[in-house]
């Protein structure tokens, strides 16, 4: 039953929605339209599907498309065009006719009749791979804006180096009460307003209804004042107003600070009874409210029909950057660093870095330090800084402790942003957002770091960068009990089996100084998905002597063979791997052959051929060694084998003291071979 309150709000929305519909309906009307129809008509065909939205926003978007985002629909990927982030990505129909009607190619009205069907390139949310204009992926709200804010800053960085003639444009964001209401937007609004990215411009889409109704069920605040002390400049219209929506928008593009404009609108905007209401939002209008909806807005034509003269104005608006996309071209054409812009846009690594990191790796077989691998970590960005002037670091506030900072790596600041490093603040979510749309934006590769554990407050972002396959870094150190006195909030103990099992993602945990170069080569070259650098508090003995080759790359490798038949095979991970070393030298001394595996990677293990991993792996007894939980040891350990780890969350004491008191011990390792017999 709708409460009275409600009741009264609805009838207040188709007031309003009536005497809207009671003007003549303008050019810049009809256009916003076709949108409006196609919606009805794509979420009519799937019988599902989010109407409310893009029906609400309409208006808005036809003027941002027709006048002031700067695209070229015939190149939706020229580097300089303006970003467009669809971050209430339930509206995704919004995207998909904005694209059809600006004559995009591979978006046909087929497309938009299959919309929410296999194979669509109108797949219920917007998908990353499907269309070359579709920006990112978007659907898990507030994600879109805080990406964008990473869009925003690559923007800024890519502007202080290579100059305003190639880089100078602006990243639009279409963001609803969720996006807002979520807590990731404030982590990326506070970075925002602190590093004025003033070509940052959020449109919101403030109906004040979500799903479970209005907006005022649970939630009381204003966001623009919240994103107003952020430092953002705010503006609050009528979202059907063309006069106020193109002044709120012209004045966007002269701000000095990021801009939230609340537009007001009326979700499902032209349905006759359901605008205005929850009821828009997420479900089919329903064939006698949708024929209603469109004999309202006054649209005759037959479902998926546009006019031939409202096609033309929005095909005039696709080709509209045209002259300014040529222009660029030609300013690129002579630009003294075109090579490099070119070069660093296509995602190609610089010529020199293999060179330097053999050097490197050289250097380390022959010093063989002993290190924490955080600190091994911090040594190879030494070399890789350098090389590759496009790494961009950073960390959420922990940076002396991540060690992801070496030299020449100047802060990004309001005023300066010829810059290597990002101080995030304390917003390890914000941070992974922005790392993406960095990586989205082209032209940079981030790193990023943070203490490992809390990998969970980054997750949905990391998963985000899985599912659209796109290079960041994240370097997560204090990986284990390892990190001590710290105590049980601080130590990670699902996080590597609960990473590695989302796809895409390749979790790397390097044993020592020469695995830490190689897992960070294979990073830096792992172009199709997040790579996380799980690396140590505490210092580990050099186990690899030689450099040639990246045995890393392999996943997993015989790091030490038993001299004759193997009695047992240990496999272990990161720090764990010295203590199997260990355990095998005083085995040996007792005449009992092990051989040691040392397994950076459990996904690239498993893609190797089952030759390879069978001859790794062996036939004899296997033992895992991780100090984490085993969950997802028993594909590698098979039925006999057994592992040695944490099976709860660890303590607050000295890490030697953890390891005894866990049983993850040379001991344990000895007593395990041992008790099969041998
Ligand atoms: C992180 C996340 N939580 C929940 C959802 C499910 N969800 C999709 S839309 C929506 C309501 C969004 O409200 P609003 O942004 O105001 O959109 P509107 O109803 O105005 O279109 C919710 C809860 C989601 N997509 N992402
Ligand atoms: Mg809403």
């Amino acid at each position: 039953m709708a409460s009275i309150a409600e009741i009264s709000r609805n009838d207040a929305a188709l007031k309003r929605q009536a005497e809207i519909l009671a003007r003549p309906v303008t050019a810049d009307r009809g256009m916003a339209n076709a949108i409006r129809a196609l919606t009805i008509d794509a979420v009519e065909a799937a019988k599902c599907g989010h109407p409310g939205m893009p029906m609400g926003m309409a208006d808005v978007a036809t003027v941002l498309w027709t006048k002031y985002l700067k695209y070229d629909a015939a190149d939706p990927k020229w580097p300089d065009r303006d970003r467009f982030v669809l971050s209430a990505g339930h509206g995704s129909m919004l995207l998909y006719a904005l694209l059809h009607l600006t004559g995009h190619d591979g978006i046909d009205m087929g497309a938009l009749r299959s919309f929410r069907q296999l194979h669509s390139v109108a797949a219920g949310h917007p998908e990353y791979d499907e269309h070359p204009a579709i920006e990112m992926t978007t659907g898990p709200l507030g994600q879109g804006l805080a990406t964008a804010v990473g869009m925003a800053l690559a923007e800024r960085l890519l502007a202080a180096k290579y100059g305003k003639s190639l880089v100078d444009h602006r990243t639009w964001v279409i963001a609803g009460d969720g996006c807002l209401m979520e807590g990731i937007s404030h982590e990326a609004g506070a970075l925002a307003g602190h590093l004025k990215l003033n070509k940052l411009i959020v449109l919101f889409d403030d109906n004040s209804i979500s799903i479970d109704g209005g907006t005022d069920l649970a939630t009381s605040e204003d966001p623009l004042k919240r994103f107003a002390s952020y430092g953002w400049a705010t503006r609050r219209i009528d979202g059907h107003d063309y006069d106020q929506i193109n002044a709120a928008l012209a004045f966007a593009q002269k701000s000095s600070k990021p801009v939230m404009i609340a537009c007001k609108t009326i979700i499902g905007f032209g349905a006759p009874s359901k605008a205005g209401t929850a009821g828009s939002h997420g479900a089919a209008l329903g064939g006698p409210e949708a024929e209603a909806a469109k004999h309202g807005l006054g649209w005759p034509h037959l479902p998926f029909t546009v006019p031939q003269d409202i096609y033309e104005p929005w095909k005039a608006a696709g080709t509209r950057g045209v002259g300014a996309r040529r222009t660029w071209l030609k300013r690129l054409q002579k630009h003294p660093q075109k090579a490099e812009f070119e070069r660093v846009m296509s995602g190609k690594l610089p010529d020199g870095l293999t060179e330097a990191m053999r050097d490197y790796k050289a250097f380390v077989a022959e010093t063989k330090p002993k290190l924490a691998t955080r600190q091994a970590s911090q040594k190879t960005l030494e070399v890789l800084v350098p090389a590759i002037p496009e790494l961009i670091g950073g960390s959420a506030d922990l940076t002396g402790s991540n060690l992801t900072l070496v030299k020449n790596m100047p802060g990004a600041r309001p005023d300066n942003f010829v810059a290597r490093y990002i101080y995030y603040g304390v917003r390890e979510h914000g941070m992974a957002a922005a790392m993406n749309g960095i990586a989205l934006h082209g032209g940079l590769i981030p790193y990023g770091g943070t203490f490992f554990v809390f990998s969970d407050y980054m997750r949905p972002a990391i998963r985000l960068a899985a599912l659209m396959g796109v290079r960041v870094i994240h370097v997560l150190t204090h990986d284990s009990i390892g990190l001590g006195e710290d105590g049980p909030t601080h130590q990670p103990i699902e996080h590597l089996a609960s990473l590695r099992a989302m796809p895409n993602t390749l979790v790397l945990r390097p044993a020592d100084a020469m695995e830490t170069a190689e897992c960070w080569e294979l990073a830096i070259r792992n172009t199709a998905g997040p790579s996380l650098l799980v690396l140590s508090r505490q210092a580990v003995p050099a186990l690899r002597f030689e450099s040639n080759g990246n045995k890393s790359a392999r996943g997993a490798y015989v790091l030490a063979e038993a001299p004759g038949p193997r009695a047992a095979t240990l496999i272990a991970t990161g720090t764990e791997v010295s203590l199997a070393m260990a355990a095998r030298a005083t085995l040996a001394k007792e005449g009992i052959q092990v051989a040691v595996v040392s397994a950076p990677s459990f996904e690239l293990f498993e893609k190797q051929d089952s030759g390879y991993r069978n001859d790794v792996l062996g036939t004899a007894r296997r033992i895992g060694i991780e100090a984490a939980i085993g969950y997802g040891w028993d594909r590698w350990l098979g039925p006999t084998g057994k592992f040695i780890g944490m099976s709860g969350f660890g303590a607050s004491a000295p890490a030697e003291d953890l390891y005894k008191h866990f049983g993850i011990t040379e001991a344990a390792i000895i007593a395990a071979v041992k008790d099969e017999g041998v």
